[in-house]
């Protein structure tokens, strides 16, 4: 078994020093312990999912996954299988034995791992008692309404419990993410289970509430009474989960530098090694592949435009451009604030300079009442112009084809008749509306209070003719089963043309990541994991499409004037120079995935090829500013594509730095 594990054990504080070539691999056992194994949830699913590939590839029958059992999740992603391993077999059965039900099998994901889960629901009646163990141990109490807080103490206790019945035959490591698996590792610990743990935290509890409350919580790190802002919030007992959890572990983790601060100072623990997120990138062989799918997926989209504008489609869609900003709905947090407000000031400076429209898509999960009558019929106008289209050209073809085998040209005039007006005319009719294109898809349970319904209220951008840019908030994730966007997320992503994610708190965010790997460029912000991941990692991020946005030293004011300039400067591009920005943003996927990550510390991206080394460079570095220098080399994408692919191999190959010093992972090659 190769022994490149993705931590390095004899950096960690608190373990045993082993030597890598002396730590016990072959009966190492790696348990991987999450509330989203199996059961998706948001991006911790996202993590465990990504890396379950190259994980197996490394630790092969070693590895197992431990979540909660629920029966849907079960019959649809999880082939049921023996454990091949008798000591797991022997633990499991001893739950079981004792009515606590508990299911293995190979989840059926690339990779195929093994899951072991946990049906919280067959042990609750152990509830009450396993509540009294946890304050015996360490006086956290759980409130009886917390149902997620009951919960995760239910599964902690089955996966402490698991843990003793595996006794101490083999060497075990358990890896715990995020504090609703907290209690497992605490009860674990506590019982002195022999095991070396791995806690990670992907965000703080009170990072996330305190941040949504519209505080300056960069600036105050230090300032806050913890313990009281968590009391205030009702969630001290969760807090006191994740804390306890933070510092029983061996080794503390964070996804993010940011987050490691935030969390040193909310958890009194600095994490000892940083885990960036990666993902599994599927890579298209040739470079016009991942611009064909944007082509075809952009078709879908304009399809959709096509139906909802009805009657006021008098906007141009070979220049239209997509936006969107989708995944959680936290408003503040996800910056979708500065966003409305950037875009209201894009689309006054589209108005008076530009000939470009704007559609945003914002989406992001609300409650609602299924699709709303008007956004409905805007589609079936359109497939009812679709129809008439074709029946017309159908007749107009076949009449065309008896004219011609007569050796007649038709008169063009007469080719069609009067009936053929009639149901062209009735089709033009139904496009006529009184009311505008409505903004959001869905029946909104709570319209008058909604942060996105009353912010495009205030702002009043109601998709008017006048407007240059559009708003449509889609409040549900996208499916290729819907009848109205009928498309799954990813070819939602290749469609548009930017993604725009300017969060205030987000310790990693996947979602300008994902767009980077299939090449659609974003803005992110330096105060998101990714962002500042980019920032350190590549010389002219702008270059490659990766905007960040200043949101740690600037005013809200600023970063909007920031956010508004990107916007606009991306809709000043040519077709042609967005289609090398796409080039370079899909050249940087490399960087994301997990088979390299853990190489890439020290290593920076270098200036794509054509762009001038100028300080100029990182203000006007998109491919418009290279293709117009009198004194540049022409732009080559072939030629631009191989500079950079020979630089670019150091830390995937442990190979040559960009200067073509030998380097080593984790060496700097600057
Ligand atoms: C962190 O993200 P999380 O996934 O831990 O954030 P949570 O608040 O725990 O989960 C919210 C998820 O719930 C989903 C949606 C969100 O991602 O997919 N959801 C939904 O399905 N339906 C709804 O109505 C509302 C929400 C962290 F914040 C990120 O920055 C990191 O990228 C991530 C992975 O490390 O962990
Ligand atoms: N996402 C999705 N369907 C959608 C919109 C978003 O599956 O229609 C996913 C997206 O691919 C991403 C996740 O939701 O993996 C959001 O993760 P992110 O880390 O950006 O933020 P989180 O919501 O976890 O804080
Ligand atoms: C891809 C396709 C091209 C198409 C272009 C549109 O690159 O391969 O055929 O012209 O997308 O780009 P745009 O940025 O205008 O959507």
């Amino acid at each position: 078994m190769p022994l490149t594990r993705s931590l390095s054990m004899t950096s960690l504080s608190g373990l045993p020093l082993w030597d890598e070539e002396d730590l016990p691999v072959d009966d190492l056992l790696l348990f991987e312990v999450a509330w989203e194994v199996t059961n998706k949830v948001g991006g911790i699913y996202t993590v465990i999912q990504t890396k379950a590939k190259i994980t197996v590839d490394e630790w092969g029958e070693n590895l197992f996954m431990m979540g909660p059992y629920y029966e849907h999740n079960f019959n649809t992603q999880v082939e049921q299988c023996e454990p091949p391993n008798p000591a797991i077999k022997k633990a499991m059965g001893a739950l079981i034995d004792n009515g606590c039900l508990v299911y293995f099998g190979r989840w059926l994901i690339e990779g195929s791992p093994y899951v072991i889960l946990f049906d919280t629901g067959s042990a609750a009646w152990n509830l009450d008692r396993w509540k009294g163990d946890l304050w015996d141990t360490c006086g956290i109490g759980l409130p009886a309404h917390d149902r997620e807080a009951n919960d995760s103490l239910l599964f902690g206790s089955m996966v402490a419990w698991f843990f003793k019945e595996l006794g101490d035959s083999p060497n075990v490591l358990a890896h715990f993410h995020e504090w609703q698996v907290g209690a497992g590792l605490i009860l674990c610990r506590s019982r002195k289970i022999p095991l070396a743990t791995i806690f990670t935290t992907h965000a703080t509890l009170l990072g996330r509430y305190i941040c949504a409350g519209n505080v300056d919580f960069y600036n105050n790190l230090d300032k806050f009474n913890i313990d009281q802002e968590a009391g205030e919030r009702q969630i001290y007992h969760r807090y006191c989960l994740e804390r306890a959890a933070v510092h029983c572990a061996h080794v503390f983790t964070t996804v993010s530098q940011i987050t490691a601060v935030e969390a040193n100072h909310m958890l009194h623990r600095k994490p000892d090694v940083v885990t960036p997120n990666g993902l599994n990138i599927k890579k298209f062989s040739a470079m016009h592949e991942f611009q064909n799918l944007h082509s075809t997926n952009k078709g879908q989209i304009q399809e959709f435009i096509r139906g909802h504008f009805y009657g006021h489609l008098d906007f141009n869609l070979e220049k239209t451009l997509f936006f969107f900003i989708a995944g959680r709905y936290e408003f503040s947090n996800k910056g979708v604030d500065i966003f409305l407000e950037s875009l209201s000031r894009l689309n006054y400076l589209l108005r008076v300079w530009n000939d470009v429209t704007v559609v945003v898509f914002f989406i992001m999960p609300a409650k609602t009442n299924n699709f709303n009558v008007e956004t409905l019929k805007g589609q079936a106008v359109r497939k009812q112009l679709w129809d008439t289209a074709h029946t017309v050209k159908d007749k107009f073809g076949k009449r065309l084809y008896e004219a011609l085998l007569k050796g007649d040209i038709p008169d063009m005039n007469t080719i069609l008749d009067r009936d053929d007006f009639t149901i062209m005319k009735r089709a033009i009719y139904a496009t006529q509306r009184h009311t505008l294109p409505p903004v959001t898809t869905h029946n909104m349970l709570d319209d008058t209070s909604d942060p996105i319904l009353a912010n495009v209220r205030r702002i009043g951008l109601f998709n008017a003719r006048t407007d240059r840019v559009k708003v449509l908030f889609h409040p549900e994730f996208l499916s290729s089963t819907s009848p109205l966007l009928p498309m799954d997320y990813e070819e939602f992503v290749r469609g548009c043309h930017l993604g725009v994610f300017p969060s205030y708190y987000e310790p990693w965010g996947y979602t300008p990541g994902e767009c980077t790997v299939m090449g659609i460029p974003s803005v992110t912000t330096n105060l998101s994991g990714f962002g500042c991941f980019m920032e350190e990692h590549v010389s002219d991020p702008t270059a490659y499409g990766i905007y960040i946005v200043d949101r740690r030293f600037r005013s809200a004011d600023d970063s909007c004037n920031q956010l508004t300039q990107f916007m606009f400067g991306f809709c000043q591009q040519s077709r042609r120079q967005r289609i090398i920005q796409r080039n370079r943003t899909e050249r940087l996927s490399d960087l994301l995935d997990w088979r390299y990550l853990g190489r890439t510390e020290g290593f920076r991206y270098p200036r794509p090829g054509s762009v001038p080394p100028s300080p100029s460079a990182s203000v006007h570095s998109t491919p418009h500013h290279s293709d117009e220098e009198d004194d540049e080399e022409p732009y080559d994408e072939d030629k631009e594509a191989e500079r950079d692919r020979q630089n670019i191999k150091a830390p995937f190959t442990l190979g040559a730095t960009p200067e073509g010093k030998k380097t080593h992972p984790g060496e700097s090659a600057n």
